[in-house]
């Protein structure tokens, strides 16, 4: 975590002292001190790499979406994408109220963990009354109570190389000739590490329903509704996404969808 910290902590410097005079070509300036390797410089200098790094110069690390109170829930958590998945471990994995189903832990951390639903709800919870974007055009607000993703990730002890979570679901969102494609999606350690940022299990006071993601799923607060997978499985820490599926993160971003779906 060390070496990583050490080179956010100076860009988010070198971006503080620079914002005044922030320009696109005064990016380059940045990558020096960054000591990115060729992926990730790349990324950046995308259109999408622009967008996530003028949101980090706005944003801040820390900032917090904005929280709302129980008046302004006026209707039910809408459920969009996959909402009852029909694959046969899932199935299986419900019929039994999840008690067979396991959170695991793995890639870049020192020690790989496997938790259960009970071992997650025992530890500190964050509930928040937050709104939830998606990218189709619509929003809702809805309370979510959850276990931070942070104190999972000290937990598992994450490995100064590691660079995103990837999570795994286990729906299958697209069925062609080339096989089966589960749903999955990453974060950097960033949006993994912010206080907002939980594994929720409950909805609106209540379990998460299946068609909202049960028995977990993700909220990351400061981004669209795509960037928080549903039904997951496994949290997987990596260096880079490109052995991952097509390459770029995700599965909606495998279709053109911005890695950072900054609001
Ligand atoms: N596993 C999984 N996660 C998912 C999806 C999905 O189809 N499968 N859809 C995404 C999209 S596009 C949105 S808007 C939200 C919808 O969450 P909701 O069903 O709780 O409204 O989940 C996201 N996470
Ligand atoms: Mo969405």
């Amino acid at each position: 975590m060390a070496k990583f910290q050490i080179n956010r902590r100076k860009f988010l410097t070198a971006a503080g002292l620079g914002a005044s005079g922030f320009t696109l070509s005064g990016c380059d300036a940045f990558d020096s001190q960054l000591g990115m390797g060729d992926g990730l410089r790349n990324f950046l200098e995308g259109a999408n790499g622009l967008t996530y790094r003028a949101q980090r110069l706005l944003a801040g690390r820390d900032t917090l979406a904005p929280e709302f109170s129980e008046a302004d829930i006026r209707q039910p958590m809408r459920p969009n994408g996959i909402t009852a998945p029909d694959d046969d471990t899932y199935k299986s994995l419900l019929t039994n109220n999840f008690v067979d189903w396991r959170l695991e832990v793995t890639g870049l951390v020192e020690k790989p963990l496997s938790l259960t639903r009970e071992q997650l709800l025992a530890m500190p919870s964050r509930t928040q009354i937050t709104r939830h974007d998606c990218v189709e055009g619509w929003s809702c607000i809805a309370k979510w109570t959850g276990t931070p993703l942070s104190l999972v990730l000290d937990q598992a002890v994450v490995k100064p190389q590691a660079r995103y979570v990837m999570f795994h679901c286990l729906d299958t969102i697209d069925r062609n000739l080339s096989g089966d494609i589960k749903y999955y999606g990453s974060i950097d350690l960033i949006d993994a590490r912010h206080p907002q940022t939980i594994l929720a299990y409950g909805l609106n006071g209540k379990p998460l329903p299946v068609e909202n993601g049960a028995p977990l799923r993700v909220r990351v607060e400061r981004q669209l509704g795509y960037k928080m997978p549903k039904y997951i499985q496994r949290v997987e820490l990596v260096d880079s996404f490109a052995n991952f599926g097509g390459g770029r993160g995700g599965y909606w971003e495998d279709y053109g969808y911005d890695w950072y779906g900054g609001i």
